[in-house]
């Protein structure tokens, strides 16, 4: 099964839009299996952001990241990856399509609310450097014969 790193950014956690975000990805029927509230580190931040590094929003980036606790979880599921990209929306909240995430509660691009791993390489890359094994829970849920085929 997929799993996919989902942070809730600082801007979220400050705005109380932690539940909002757990609350759609429930219902879309995608399964929780790790999740931690945690200041993220300079060096974390820089690590999750490399691709990025040399761009000329990065060093905002890393300063948005780092300014404020951020809810990191994995959630998984059948094709979780394309399916939680695609309930955050595009990465510029004004292009994001209503019902949305991003549409529904963000406007500026440095400002977007969540981070989503954006390709099963990097969801497995992702997890793997915010979660230890242990910190990650297999588990069946009771509902799981309804929602996945
Ligand atoms: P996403 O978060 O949708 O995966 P990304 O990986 O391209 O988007 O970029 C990571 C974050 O960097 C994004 O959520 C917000 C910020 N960002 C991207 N492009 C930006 C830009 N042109 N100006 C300011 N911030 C930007
Ligand atoms: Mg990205």
């Amino acid at each position: 099964m997929e799993k996919t790193l989902v942070l809730v950014k600082p801007d979220g956690v400050q705005r109380g839009l932690i539940g909002e975000v757990i609350a759609r990805l429930e219902r879309r029927g995608l399964r929780l299996v790790g999740a931690k509230f945690i200041q993220v580190s300079r060096e974390l931040a820089e690590t999750h952001y490399a691709i990025h590094k040399g761009k000329p929003f990065y060093e905002g980036l890393i300063n948005y990241i780092i300014s404020a606790p951020v809810m990191a979880m994995v959630w998984e599921g059948p094709r979780a990856i394309a399916a939680v990209r695609q309930t955050m929306g595009a990465t510029r909240p004004w292009e994001a399509a209503p019902g949305t995430i991003r549409h529904d509660f963000a406007l500026e691009v440095g400002r977007n609310l969540t981070h989503a791993s954006d390709s099963v390489e990097n969801g497995e890359a992702e997890v793997a450097l915010w979660f230890k094994s242990e910190e990650l829970v297999s588990w069946a849920r009771a509902t799981d014969q309804w929602i996945f085929e």
